[in-house]
């Protein structure tokens, strides 16, 4: 048996399932493979969902401040469009939660229709020059959805602080010789941590959903996804 779940990380899993967020079938990623389980963010829209999720990203900030592995920032910045809720519900509940602390800080987003040209007008929220930004976001899978937003808040000039997604999927990137190959890969969070030397966390892994999963879901959805992630879990 693996290690227990946190009870926060624990109560997160069950709302993502009870409500649906959570799904296990068959689902097609942005990276072809076929998956048994998919997590959809933009699924936690109701009011009791929502204060789940943004309770569960508060409490992994929370412990990433207290652990060091997270260091100061200032605003909390959500990539249109899944992020944009997700970090303006995250400042709400790091405020409520800690207001000593959190109480100074500030939300922020992008536009996704705004020109690549021209002066402002991108970012909706606080400016992000010269700050410290920490980036909300859904899921992590080969981190692509990422890239972006680091090079959005860079260009704005402000400094990326870290990164905090709801799941990590600990999948490995694409082998060069074809997804197939079976052949060990690192994974693409852990080469997003070394480019950028920024810290990257999440609420849930894959192997805390598994853990978690046992008695939320079926045998056969947890067999399956034991089997998913013999393929294609990564080397770090
Ligand atoms: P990367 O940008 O490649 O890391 O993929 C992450 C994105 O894939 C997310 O922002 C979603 O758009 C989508 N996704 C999910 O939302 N949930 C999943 O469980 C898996 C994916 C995915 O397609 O990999």
């Amino acid at each position: 048996a693996g290690q227990q779940l946190a009870p926060y990380k624990a109560d997160f899993l069950k709302s993502a399932i009870d409500g649906g967020v959570l799904k296990f079938g068959s689902f097609e990623l942005k990276s072809k493979r076929i998956s048994p389980y998919f997590f959809n963010a933009g699924d936690f829209y109701r009011a009791d969902l929502l204060q789940a999720i943004s309770f569960a990203y508060a409490k992994a900030v929370i412990e990433a401040r207290e652990s060091g592995t997270l260091g100061e920032f200032d605003i909390v910045f959500g990539p249109a469009y899944k992020g944009i809720p997700l970090a303006t519900a995250t400042t709400d509940k790091l405020a409520q939660l800690d207001p000593k602390t959190y109480g100074q800080i500030c939300y922020s987003f992008d536009r996704k229709e705004a020109k690549d040209h021209g002066e402002g007008g991108n970012i909706v929220g606080a400016p992000l020059k010269g700050k410290r930004v920490l980036i909300v976001d859904d899921v992590i899978t080969a981190g692509t959805a990422k890239r972006e937003a680091i090079a959005k808040i860079q260009k704005e000039g402000g400094v990326v602080a870290g990164i905090v997604v709801a799941l990590d999927r600990m999948e490995k990137l694409p082998h060069p010789e074809g997804d197939d190959s079976n052949k060990p890969m690192p994974s693409a969070l852990g080469e997003l941590k070394k480019e950028y030397g920024i810290p990257i966390f999440a609420i849930l892994t894959l192997d805390d959903i598994i853990e978690g999963m046992k008695g939320l879901a079926s045998e056969e959805d947890i067999r399956r996804t034991e089997e998913y992630r013999a393929k294609y879990k990564a080397t770090d």
